[in-house]
């Protein structure tokens, strides 16, 4: 005798899986990453991946579920762009029995609307870079500009957060401006030039706290272009770990990163295909590692590993 809910799983596990993956757009170079190695992780797993690129919007995001769910899909990856707004969406997936998991960023959606959540822990993230900044200044005074994540999404609220915490108590350590860069490079180096100029040229400012490498990479540009020496004059600490941060960290112009694995799909497929094959649910949340490289690490080491590597 079969139960009505081994036949289902049964059928599922029979024909090679479809999963739809909505993707937020290429934002950064983590971004581009993730995509890449999503699409080796189910080519090596023969998972037929639909892939949609919302180019940062989540009205796309949400027609993207839509038709996957019209589609039938044995399972759907959103990274949500922002945090907020995805309950009716998520209701309709789990009406039609499409466990969704969510990829980097968090909802803040009930979390029986979704199966698991694959990501790290974005408020700790947060912490590491603040604590290194601690560390760095050793009490001394210091002055730092902030630049946030896209508004409304969980990283950057949390890594607002997280930096926070771990300042808090040091009074020598101030931010003295804050304002979103879209975790792009451009707007990295866009805002950044408005923080020198508001700054004596960026002769008050003496570090600086991205929520991302991109929007570092953008910065330090914008930091040379004032005439000043990133990492030195201006301290960098950013997240991600990407290899052009290394690059930068190589050239003495960035001074830490906190690593955040592109992989998300590996662990996302793997608690699909246990759940596909035997209707056990994953635990709510499969957390990734953040680990805190300096310009100690090897930088140049670092870079060549991570070229090719998805990157
Ligand atoms: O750090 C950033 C990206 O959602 C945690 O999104 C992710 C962030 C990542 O574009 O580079």
């Amino acid at each position: 005798m079969t139960t009505v809910a081994a036949l289902a799983f049964g059928t599922a596990a029979a024909s090679a899986q479809t999963v739809g993956f909505a993707q937020i757009g290429s934002e950064s170079g983590w971004r581009a990453a993730e995509t890449t190695i999503t699409r080796q992780q189910a080519d090596e797993r023969g998972i037929d991946l639909k892939f949609s690129d919302a180019q940062q919007k989540q009205e796309n995001q949400i027609a993207a579920i839509r038709s996957f769910i019209a589609q039938g899909v044995d399972a759907i990856l959103l990274a949500p762009v922002v945090a907020t707004g995805w309950d009716s969406v998520l209701e309709e997936a789990k009406d039609a029995e499409i466990p969704v998991v969510l990829l980097d960023r968090q909802v803040d959606s009930d979390d029986d609307l979704y199966l698991t959540a694959v990501g790290s822990d974005l408020v700790h993230e947060g912490e590491v870079a603040g604590q290194w900044l601690v560390d760095a200044v050793d009490g001394k005074d210091c002055r730092v500009v902030e630049l946030q994540g896209t508004t409304g999404s969980s990283p950057a609220i949390d890594r607002k957060t997280g930096f926070e915490n771990a300042i808090k108590g040091h009074d020598n350590i101030e931010i003295i401006r804050s304002q979103t860069g879209d975790f792009t490079r451009a707007q990295g180096k866009e805002v950044m030039e408005s923080f020198l100029q508001a700054e004596n040229g960026g002769k008050d400012i003496c570090a600086l706290y991205a929520h991302n490498d991109d929007m570092a990479v953008g910065a330090i540009q914008a930091i040379k272009e004032a005439g000043l020496k990133p990492g030195e004059d201006i301290l960098v600490v950013s997240i991600d770990a990407v290899p052009d941060i290394f690059q930068a960290m190589a050239n003495g112009e960035a001074n830490a990163t906190v690593e955040l694995t592109p992989n998300m799909a590996g662990p996302a497929f793997d608690a699909l295909k246990t759940y596909w094959d035997s209707g056990e649910a994953p635990e709510k949340f499969i957390q990734t590692e953040s680990k805190l490289y300096t310009a100690s690490d090897d930088p140049k080491g670092q870079y060549e590993a991570r070229k090719g590597l998805g990157y």
